[in-house]
């Protein structure tokens, strides 16, 4: 018989692991770790082991801490015990930052765009273009666009994502008029059809016929950056927004992106925009947050990004991602951008995992799919 096992040594408090090795002058950002679903969520909560996730259901029982470090950041993991131990014993400014931080984390979501956000919601690509990169021309006839619209609310899109300009890399800028010329008879008719419809532009005047057209969303890749009028129109128009952050221009923006440290960067500048938007009159519930995967960002910084997507929820906005069919699925994956149904399908699963309330997909039946298995696996009871 195997001898007995030594008693396992209980300290009070218990170490708190790396949390101590940061300056006390440093700041440091919140990233929900150890992410919960279905019925392991309900337990943790219920034992007091985890807390809710931007208002649940999903629910964390670790952090990652970040703070910025010469040529990167400190990064150190721990329970939420270890946490609130650490921040109590440092005290003052410390404790403060980490409750402020945590409750951002924790508070329920206001509706966006007429969404409850306690579940995963899809936005439907509709690409009005000839160059999209995986259905450039498919839709460019209005007639098209608009059924495929309609196919995509029927097979579970929340939102139909019009746009009328590539924005892949390399892509030229199209003019205005012909922009305007895709977008208006589409969105309007899938407003008529009683749609929400938001609108993939960064161009103020389309943001303003679009929105004259039925539509209830501006998904700005430039995050309401790329013109000067469009904080102001969103703002007067009570539109809800999507603000995206993009490295550069579409033009140029994979040549050499470069970044001190990659998910601290998108996050300081998403926050900057949100003071902006706030500032302008668009209160943050009607915020979503987007890491913008593809734009001006290399492999390891997609992958960075989408590793800590969860820290976005720490701008106490509703999360959006757009990972379908992007040429890094490719790269890791293999496939072209017709044959990347998998890896999108991944990068969705492992989005609602983090809590992003919206993933912008093409293919909404299969993603629909799989996030119905996901939650049935997660909810389900499996007798002792
Ligand atoms: N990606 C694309 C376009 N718009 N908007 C948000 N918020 N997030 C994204 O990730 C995002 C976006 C690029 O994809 P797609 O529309 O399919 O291609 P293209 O730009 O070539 O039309």
């Amino acid at each position: 018989m195997a001898p007995p096992k030594a008693p396992i040594e209980v300290r009070s408090p218990a170490p708190a692991r790396g949390f101590a090795a940061f300056r006390p002058e440093a700041p440091v950002r919140l990233c929900p770790a150890a992410i919960l679903e279905g019925r392991a969520a309900a337990a943790a909560l219920d034992d007091g082991l985890a807390l809710p996730l931007a208002g649940g259901p999903l629910a964390f029982a670790e952090v990652e801490a970040l703070a910025r470090a010469p040529g990167g950041a400190l990064a150190a993991r721990g329970s939420i015990g270890e946490l609130l131990r650490w921040s109590a014993a440092t005290g003052s400014p410390r404790q403060e930052e980490v409750s402020a931080a945590l409750a951002a984390l924790v508070a329920p979501r206001r509706p966006w765009a007429g969404l409850d956000l306690e579940r995963t919601h899809l936005m439907g690509v509709l690409n009005v273009t000839p160059d999209s990169f995986s259905d450039g021309g498919a839709f460019l006839d209005p007639a098209r666009a608009v059924e495929q619209g309609r196919a995509l609310a029927a097979a579970g899109a929340d939102i139909v994502d019009v746009g009328g300009e590539s924005t892949r890399p390399g892509a030229e800028p199209v003019p205005v008029e012909e922009e305007l010329r895709r977008i208006v008879p589409v969105v309007r008719a899938l407003a008529e059809a009683g749609l929400r419809v938001s609108i993939d532009t960064r161009r103020a005047a389309v943001m303003a016929a679009a929105l004259d057209a039925g539509a209830s969303i501006i998904n700005d890749v430039t995050a309401l950056a790329g013109e000067h009028d469009s904080l102001a129109l969103a703002a007067s128009r009570g539109a809800a927004v999507v603000l995206m952050h993009m490295a550069g221009e579409p033009r140029t923006m994979q040549e050499d992106p470069r970044y001190e440290e990659v998910t601290l960067d998108v996050l300081e500048f998403l926050e900057r925009r949100i003071a902006a938007c706030v500032a302008a009159g668009i209160p943050s519930e009607r915020i979503a947050v987007d890491p913008g995967i593809g734009f001006g960002k290399q492999d390891p910084h997609n992958l960075a990004l989408l590793a800590r997507l969860a820290l976005f929820h720490g701008t106490g906005c509703a999360v959006l991602l757009g990972a379908s069919r992007k040429s890094f699925i490719g790269r890791l994956g293999g496939g072209g951008p017709r044959e990347r149904l998998g890896g999108s399908l991944a990068a969705a699963l492992w989005g609602a995992g983090q809590g992003v309330q919206i993933l912008r997909v093409h293919d909404v039946a299969e993603t629909r799919q799989a996030l119905a298995l996901q939650a049935a696996i997660a909810g389900h009871h499996t007798p002792a």
